[in-house]
């Protein structure tokens, strides 16, 4: 092999007349005929300056092409980054410049809006319809693309994921990461080439990208592609699928419409949740309203999957399963493994563990030690039988609708909001999202901050989903004896805030 990922991924489904893509208004893209479109598109990213090693930020709307040009880097051997197209243009320029991107595309309808934000990247454009410059510069390129060698370590991925402090940390993620990660998933999920994954996750975090794409791929299979998650369409192309994968908010939001039942799920073979906490209520309800029992998981950018329930064996409800094949996984406290049962901080090794964070050696020594044991900020419990439950999360983190919101990140912004003395934002529980950010404000002595302005700011500065749900002005903040926010307490007092949205 001379490039793993490539080879493995797509170059082996090259052949394939079956199709890959059936997206939403009927149309079914093949295999081969997918192929062919990577190797137009790697073409034109090397027409337009980019050479192996070289980041490539795609910012762009879920389409066929956007998957081609994910390919084509493969293919090409350069390094994607994939940035959610929500990002306003002060959060991407950080992405763009920290990784020293070369190239940067985006939709054609930010190009000015984002031109600053491209730095020293040349700006490249592709719109949802499969439109724009990069789009264009691809049209008449060859079908064929002679396969850049690459090895296992070399660089595949780079995916920011936001520090609890300081800045956002480019994880990057090795061919040998990615490949191994989905072929133990393949196998352990039992995906075949006649399976279709029913897609409507976003397509630039590992979820939908690297464990939902790349384990069909392993297998040759094919995906309904849609653009979002809707409850209606989804009820109206489950029939035709065999596996879904979701975060939480899936499940709760198809649980709400009367109309989805055993019927409609009765082609399905598999049902995987992963992101955020699956309640176990859900868990219960799902399989009262289908019969089936939906298939937890456990992941991280850092490490794609780590823990899975079993496919056979016995999927318990609000546990996360076992480590996977090949993952070794430990409970730790103080630097010591606790006794089965014992809560820890989760700490797992294996060839599914990223490389260390771009340019942030400190950074990566403090997660990721010198023995290959990376520290989660998950805490967790494993019993006698090996299932793991995550109870907590060290790190100081929200997770709305399967989106990792750091509060760090908000309180930063509205410190700096006239009249502000200090903020604390915490995760609130939400029906609907699961947990949604809440702001607390500390007014300066004297002052009233103007909320709305406030909300301004945040609109200006921060993709919709950090937008706090609720701005509430209070006295103080409580604290603990080293003047650390007591953000446990926090979440105790405001915990019913949004119980009713
Ligand atoms: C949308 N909004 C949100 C969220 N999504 N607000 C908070 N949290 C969110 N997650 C905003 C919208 O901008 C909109 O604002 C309003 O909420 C209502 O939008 P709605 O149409 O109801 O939302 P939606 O578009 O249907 O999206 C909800 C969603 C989506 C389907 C849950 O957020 C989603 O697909 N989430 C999946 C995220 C994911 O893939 N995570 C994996 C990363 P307005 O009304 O103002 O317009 S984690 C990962 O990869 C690790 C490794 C792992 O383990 O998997
Ligand atoms: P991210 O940094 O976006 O990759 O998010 C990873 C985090 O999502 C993990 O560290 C966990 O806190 C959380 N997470 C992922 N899967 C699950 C799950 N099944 N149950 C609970 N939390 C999860």
């Amino acid at each position: 092999m001379t490039n793993p990922l490539y080879d493995r991924l797509f170059g082996a489904n090259a052949h394939r007349e079956t199709p890959f893509l059936h997206l939403a208004d009927g149309t079914t893209i093949t295999h081969a005929t997918f192929d062919r479109t990577s190797a137009r598109y790697a073409h034109a990213l090397a027409a337009a300056g980019a050479r192996a090693g070289d980041r490539v930020a795609l910012q762009v709307a879920k389409s066929p092409e956007a998957l081609a040009i994910v390919a084509a880097c493969a293919r090409a051997g350069l390094i994607v980054l994939p940035l959610n197209p929500a990002y306003t243009a002060a959060e991407t320029e950080y992405f763009v410049s920290d990784s020293g991107a070369r190239l940067f595309v985006t939709d054609p309808a930010r190009r000015e809006e984002m031109t600053a934000a491209a730095g020293a990247a040349t700006l490249l454009t592709l719109g949802a319809q499969g439109d724009g410059t990069l789009a264009e510069a691809a049209a008449d390129r060859p079908e064929t693309f002679e396969t850049v060698p690459r090895g296992a370590d070399d660089l595949a991925a780079f995916l920011y994921t936001s520090g609890t402090t300081g800045r956002s940390k480019g994880a990057m993620l090795s061919q040998g990461n990615l490949l191994s990660n989905a072929e133990t998933l393949a196998e352990h999920w039992r995906f075949t080439e006649d399976d279709v994954l029913l897609h409507a996750l976003p397509i630039f975090h590992t979820h939908g990208l690297f464990v939902a794409m790349n384990v069909t791929l392993v297998a040759g299979g094919a995906m309904i592609f849609l653009p979002k998650f809707d409850a209606g369409a989804m009820l109206d192309h489950m029939p035709h699928a065999t596996a879904m994968m979701g975060v939480p908010t899936f499940y709760t939001r198809l649980l709400d419409d009367a109309c989805f039942d055993r019927n409609v799920a009765g082609h399905m073979r598999l049902f995987v949740s992963g992101s955020a906490p699956l309640l176990a209520e859900t868990h219960r309800r799902f399989e009262a309203r289908t019969g089936h029992r939906i298939l937890e998981r456990y992941g991280m950018t850092e490490t794609n999957m780590n823990t899975s329930n079993p496919y056979d064996g016995d999927r318990r409800a609000g546990t996360v399963g076992l480590p996977l094949s090949g993952v070794e996984l430990r409970i730790m406290e103080r630097d010591a493994p606790v006794a089965p049962g014992e809560t820890g901080t989760i700490e797992v090794r294996g060839p599914n563990v990223f490389q260390g964070y771009w340019n942030m050696p400190e950074k990566t020594a403090e997660e990721l030690g010198p023995d290959g044991w990376f520290k989660t900020g998950d805490l967790g419990t494993q019993d006698a039988d090996g299932y793991v439950t995550i109870v907590g999360r060290a790190k100081d983190l929200v997770i709305s609708g399967g989106y990792n919101v750091y509060p760090k990140e908000i309180e930063d912004l509205l410190d700096a909001q006239p009249g502000v003395l200090e903020s604390a934002v915490i995760g609130v529980p939400h029906a609907d999202f699961g947990e949604a950010p809440v702001a607390l404000l500390v007014p300066q002595p004297n002052e009233t901050p103007d909320l709305d302005a406030i909300g301004d700011a945040l609109g200006a500065g921060l993709a919709r989903y950090k937008h706090p749900a609720r701005l509430l002005v209070v006295d103080e903040l409580p604290r603990n004896t080293m003047g650390k926010v007591r953000k446990a307490a926090l979440r105790a007092t405001y915990a019913q805030l949004l119980r009713q949205s």
